[in-house]
């Protein structure tokens, strides 16, 4: 008879398992949460429930209920839980594989199902397990390959997490206890030689009916998935530190910054924005700022003049990368709301780039984050003008918030009335 993968005998291996199912399952239980818990952050630190120019799920209803105003403290907040986010998702990635190898035999058994019970449990595995690869997909996609769906990875992830982790919780609710349970008779089993009688009736070591002879131990098994993930997260976790930057090299590095005090991670150039030399140029450019005693426009000299303030900020994007503090000197954002009348309680702000196209040209900030004092209109970086790539002439830099939030050439800023 010609084995298929719906014929028990033709999964072999001698290591799938209940142990290492549960072993996995305990990493991932964690992993997940916190990637989970993570992500969620990160939705709430765009502000999306500021203003449509922000929000790129707006059907999300009842999904937003915990959004929250993102502070601007501490000021690394979204670089600490976006690197987490990212790192933790790629490091995870042999985990979920060795887990989903760990049980691909049930994903094939027949019939598809002996019971409605039996039926919803597997509906359930199939959203378990497509959301899981369909998240980590478009993660790693978004990451590497960013603006592959433009416009589009924000409600693809947003929504695809919810199932995936509607699914993952009940499973885990389901499977828990087994897991535990497994793990403390393996435990017990090495060190007494027999598992407890409380333990309860030992599984089945082993699904596959015919297993081979094995090729790898238990633990050598475990070794090569762990060292799997170690691998992953050495060329990853340096995308967040300064000094080990090129040792990230699964981790996108966008343009070379170059050396000197512009010499930091660049997403997009001026040129691939479309900025050209003449729209930038210090005695063409003017800032247009409107609020409630209407509309003033500055020139360079102008901004020159009012009060200068520096604030040492990181860039953290949502693609996990992000810089160390830089020293950015500018004006305060509130000190410009105070200028369009909008003196001691800055509302909202809507800034605009010069920009035309692509879906980070425009950003809402709150009033939390147009009030701190750290948040500036930026000039100049570590003590030099502001480089076309970073920004030239005017870039928006706020504490804590998402990379996406620091717009750069900025032309427009308007206090109070949100698109
Ligand atoms: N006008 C404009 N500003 C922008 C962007 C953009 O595409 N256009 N990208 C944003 C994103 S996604 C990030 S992470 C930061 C990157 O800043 P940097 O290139 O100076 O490091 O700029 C932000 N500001
Ligand atoms: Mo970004």
């Amino acid at each position: 008879m010609r084995r298929t993968p719906f014929s028990p005998s033709f999964w072999r291996s001698p290591l799938r398992g209940p142990w290492l199912t549960s072993v996995l399952g305990v990493v991932l239980l964690g992993g997940i949460t916190v990637l989970f818990v993570t992500g969620l952050l990160s939705y709430a630190a765009y502000n999306p429930d500021l203003s449509a120019v922000n929000d790129k799920t707006p059907g999300k209803g009842l999904l937003g209920f915990y959004l929250f105003a993102w502070p601007t403290d501490p000021h690394w907040l979204y670089r600490l839980t976006q690197g987490v986010h990212v790192t933790l998702g790629i490091t995870l990635i042999p985990v979920l594989l060795a887990k989903l190898w760990s049980v691909v035999p049930k994903l094939f058994t027949l019939p598809p199902a002996r019971s409605l019970a039996h039926a919803l449990e597997r509906l359930s595995l199939l959203l378990l397990v497509g959301g899981g690869l369909f998240e980590f997909v478009t993660g790693v996609l978004n990451v590497q390959l960013d603006y592959l769906f433009p416009g589009s990875f924000y409600p693809l992830h947003f929504y695809g997490a919810w199932v995936f982790f509607g699914a993952f919780a009940a499973h885990a609710a389901l499977k828990m206890p087994v897991a535990w349970r497994n793990l403390r008779r393996m435990r017990e089993e090495e060190r007494t030689g027999s598992p407890g009688p409380a333990l309860g009736p030992a599984p089945a070591p082993n699904p596959d009916p015919d297993p081979d002879p094995p090729t790898v131990s238990r633990r050598g098994a475990l070794w090569l998935v762990g060292g799997g993930s170690l691998l992953l997260f050495g060329t990853t976790v340096g995308q967040d530190v300064d000094g080990l930057r090129w040792s990230a090299v699964l981790a996108p590095h966008g343009a070379d910054p170059g050396d000197g005090p512009g010499g930091f991670q660049i997403n997009k150039t001026a040129a691939y924005a479309g900025i050209g030399a003449a729209d930038r140029s210090e005695e063409n450019w003017r800032l247009t700022v409107t609020g409630r005693t209407g509309t003033v426009r500055l020139s360079h000299a102008d901004l020159l003049r009012l009060p200068l303030h520096s604030s040492a900020l990181p860039i953290a994007c949502v693609e996990g990368w992000s810089t160390s503090d830089q020293w950015w000197r500018g004006v305060r954002l509130r000190d410009l709301a105070a200028l369009v009348g909008h003196d001691g309680d800055p509302p909202d702000l809507f800034v605009e780039s010069l920009q035309r196209h692509g879906s980070f040209r425009r950003a809402a900030l709150r009033a939390n984050q147009v009030a701190d004092p750290r948040s500036l209109l930026a000039l100049f970086v570590n003590g030099e003008t502001l480089t076309p790539d970073h920004g030239h002439p005017a870039r928006v830099i706020v504490p804590a918030a998402p990379g996406v939030l620091n717009t750069k050439w900025v032309a427009r800023l308007t206090f109070g009335d949100l698109p």
